[in-house]
């Protein structure tokens, strides 16, 4: 489709801005100016968005900084060719300001949203670099474990029927519903292509050309890949952020902080969950070809896992922490009565964190082999120039994402995870 054909729709006044461009816009709100002191001659503007998606601008001023994001008609990555709506600026707001409600300190502060723009004004995170890249480099960071659970216990256990009354959560559902074009994004990239030919699929190649092969004649690992996209698509069970991988982390070693939701919607909660146990466990393979003569990478490995479990337990106990202090419509206190109810909803909490470490592992699976066999991919493995070394490290990632997915039951503990990682990697290696 060419330009002139993109039927998007651009609300009147809406343009692309650019380092030139601005200076003079953020001169016209006098809480922006002030913000950064000075005037727009002084500000120093830098292009630096690295995702799929959109333009981020960072912009430094005499008295401070700010960023801005502004959503593009178009995938960036792909370009004009691939038409996308812009009202994904307006979601990821929403999912911007409701986690930022919930999980206060986990998310940047939001000074201004644009709607004829599409544009977010918000927090300028420094000394933060993201996740992704510190972990490429081997860089500890010993709070994201305990941070990333009380984010993902908090934005998730409140915006689900656990924690919020039942007519509120709906109407924040219908309006989370408009996020289409992003939620068939993910239905199409992540639980489909990558198990079909397709001409946005892509992987290193010749090396894995057998596993890609075997995965598109896997009638297992289709059902369990359809199942799990089934439930994607139909479980409304709280507002996710919906894109949680690592690379929409920000850190430092004190501190540590979530963007990027603009794939938010009412889906379920493993998505998130699993989107950075999956993500963490990529890392962990990518390790192997990142390490040199000097750092073996092994020490970073084990911390790496260590988060893995650490994330998983912290968030369960999280969790369950909130359900037990404030039990919602879903549960009714009333069923629950004296000390056997007592003993009974704690039993239902526990089946229930269960059941979500099933989801969480599953959503691992699928989102480890959508960034190795489809179209967009993870740096960690990226960056590892050599092809038969970048294979070596994927073709156990895939194999435990294959794993994860169809066979997430025999892992009731997270412990269980982190050891098949090491099993499938020592075997691979072997
Ligand atoms: C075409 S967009 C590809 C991917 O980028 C985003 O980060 C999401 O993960 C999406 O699937
Ligand atoms: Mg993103």
């Amino acid at each position: 489709m060419s330009k002139d054909q993109n039927p998007i729709a651009v609300p009147h006044g809406y343009r692309p801005l650019d380092a030139a461009s601005l200076p003079p816009y953020l001169a016209e709100h006098p809480a922006l100016s002030a913000r950064l002191g000075g005037g727009p001659a002084a500000w120093q503007v830098d292009e630096v968005g690295d995702g799929n998606l959109n333009l981020v601008f960072l912009v430094h001023g005499p008295a401070g900084g700010l960023c801005v994001k502004q959503a593009l008609p178009y995938v960036r990555l792909v370009g004009e060719s691939w038409p996308l709506p812009l009202d994904r600026a307006l979601f990821e707001h929403e999912a911007l300001v409701e986690h930022g409600r919930h999980a206060p300190g986990l998310t940047p502060a939001v000074y201004r949203f644009d709607p004829v723009m599409m544009l977010t004004v918000m927090e300028l995170l420094e000394p933060h670099i993201i996740m992704r890249r510190g972990m490429i480099q081997g860089i500890r960071y010993p709070r994201v474990a305990a941070d990333m659970a009380e984010y993902m216990a908090r934005t998730l256990f409140f915006t689900s029927d656990l924690g919020m009354g039942g007519a509120d959560k709906k109407a924040r559902v219908a309006l989370f519903c408009g996020n289409t074009a992003l939620c068939g994004i993910t239905e199409d990239l992540i639980f489909t292509e990558p198990y079909m030919v397709h001409d946005n699929n892509r992987w290193t190649s010749p090396q894995l050309d057998d596993l890609a092969a075997a995965f598109r004649a896997d009638a297992p690992l289709k059902r369990a890949v359809s199942r799990l996209k089934c439930r994607f698509m139909g479980s409304a069970e709280a507002l996710i952020h919906g894109d949680l991988h690592t690379g929409s982390i920000m850190v430092t070693q004190e501190d540590t902080r979530v963007i990027d939701p603009e794939f938010a919607f009412y889906g379920p909660m493993g998505f998130d969950t699993g989107a950075f146990v999956g993500n963490l466990l990529l890392n962990y393979f990518s390790q192997a070809g990142h390490a040199t003569e000097a750092d073996d990478r092994a020490a970073y490995k084990a911390w790496v896992l260590e988060t893995v479990e650490a994330f998983w337990l912290g968030f369960a106990e999280r969790f369950g922490a909130l359900w037990a202090e404030r039990p919602g419509d879903a549960y009714p206190a009333a069923l629950f009565a004296g000390a056997e109810g007592a003993a009974s909803l704690a039993r239902a909490r526990e089946d229930a964190i269960a059941a979500l470490l099933t989801d969480t592992l599953q959503f691992a699976g699928a989102k480890m082999i959508r960034r190795i066999l489809g179209i967009a991919h993870n740096i960690d493995f990226e960056w590892i120039e050599e092809p038969d070394r970048r294979a070596a490290c994927e073709r156990p990632g895939l194999l435990l994402g294959r794993e994860l997915l169809t066979n997430a039951a025999a892992y009731p503990e997270i412990a269980a995870v982190t050891r098949a990682a090491r099993d499938i990697e020592a075997r691979a290696c072997g």
